[in-house]
């Protein structure tokens, strides 16, 4: 399918303060290092690079190797997703495909309202594919850790337990319905419950491996491009086997492959539905040499319309090559 060339504007948001473990705040950095805009520019499209959002510096300065109090941390996570849900409003509708580079996945709160503050006032139905290891689906009771790179998609799904501090853009914008959690192998309890009784749709690992990624994947497109949606992909390195993507703070083994992966950014490509990105959770500190970032960039350059062969060539264009 021809890869007709698009604006690109990228988001860096550099930040853990949704994380437990340091380091994805090197994130954007780290993909830029490893060639993204080179990437896309290759593929023809236009890049605009955004830099990174961060947290102003506290007034009082802690003790980073004691990590920050979670009230503080909150309040970091908050703010900054006020910020990229602005930002990436402005990107949306000056009509430029924004690709949001992470940080920890709590920055989705803003990406995601983003997207919802742009489409849904204009009637278009927003649909979320969030490819991820985990469900991202708890709230601070089902939580058993705090941490808020955990509860993105409950807070975005209008989930109850969230107290008043939580109010922002991003509050219960999504239909559950409507988004899919792909690559799924660690879930919790009581998570697994909320997901379950609101109709959010989990192909997990066991489905993959028994339908595949296509047949999956194209249950999640045909849904999407039937309803006319905006489909937004929140692409967490850790839905990738560890073996081929070390660089991340909660791996979980028995991910997706690196053929899969490809094969699923490829078929995104071709079926026209996607018109945002995530990509979160990279932690540079915990790579091996670039490997996960070179592996990201791969991605999503395939997501962009890199293939194997190319376009194939015309009929003239074949003729007048005898
Ligand atoms: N489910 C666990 C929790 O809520 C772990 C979630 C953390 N991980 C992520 N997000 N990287 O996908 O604490
Ligand atoms: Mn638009
Ligand atoms: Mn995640
Ligand atoms: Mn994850």
């Amino acid at each position: 399918m021809t890869a007709r060339p698009k604006r690109i504007d990228l988001l860096g948001v550099a930040t853990a303060s949704g994380a437990s473990v340091r380091g994805c705040g090197m994130g954007p950095e780290a993909l830029r290092v490893a060639g993204l805009i080179e990437a896309l520019i290759d593929l023809d499209h236009m890049v605009g690079d955004h830099g990174d959002l961060r947290r102003p510096q506290p007034e009082i300065s802690t003790n980073p190797s004691s990590g920050r109090l979670p009230d503080e941390r909150k309040s970091d996570v908050l703010s900054l997703a006020q910020r990229v849900s602005d930002a990436g409003l402005g990107i949306l509708d000056e009509g430029h495909f924004p690709v949001f580079i992470g940080g920890d996945h709590s920055i989705a709160m803003g990406t995601v309202s983003a997207v919802a503050r742009h489409c849904l006032p204009v009637g278009r139905p927003v649909h979320v594919l969030w490819i991820d290891a985990h469900a991202d689906y708890n709230t601070p009771d089902t939580s058993p850790s705090g941490n808020l790179h955990g509860m993105p998609l409950a807070l975005l799904c209008g989930e109850p337990g969230f107290d008043d501090s939580f109010t922002g853009d991003w509050l219960g914008r999504i239909d559950p319905r409507n988004v899919c959690i792909f690559g799924a192998r660690s879930v919790d309890r009581d998570e697994r419950r909320l997901v379950h009784a609101r109709g959010v749709d989990v192909v997990d690992m066991r489905k993959i491996d028994q339908l595949g990624v296509v047949a999956a994947l194209a249950k999640v497109i045909d849904r999407a491009k039937a309803a006319g949606a905006h489909l937004h992909v929140s692409f967490d390195v850790d839905s990738l086997d560890p073996a081929i993507a070390p660089g991340g703070g909660t791996l979980v083994p028995g991910g997706l492959t690196y053929r899969e992966a490809h094969l699923m950014m490829e078929m995104l490509h071709d079926s026209g539905v996607v018109g945002s990105l995530d990509v979160v959770e990279l932690n540079p500190f915990l790579d091996h040499g670039g490997k996960s970032a070179t592996l990201l960039v791969d991605l999503v350059a395939s997501l962009f319309g890199r293939s194997i062969m190319g376009e194939e060539p015309g009929p003239m264009e074949f003729a007048s090559e005898q």
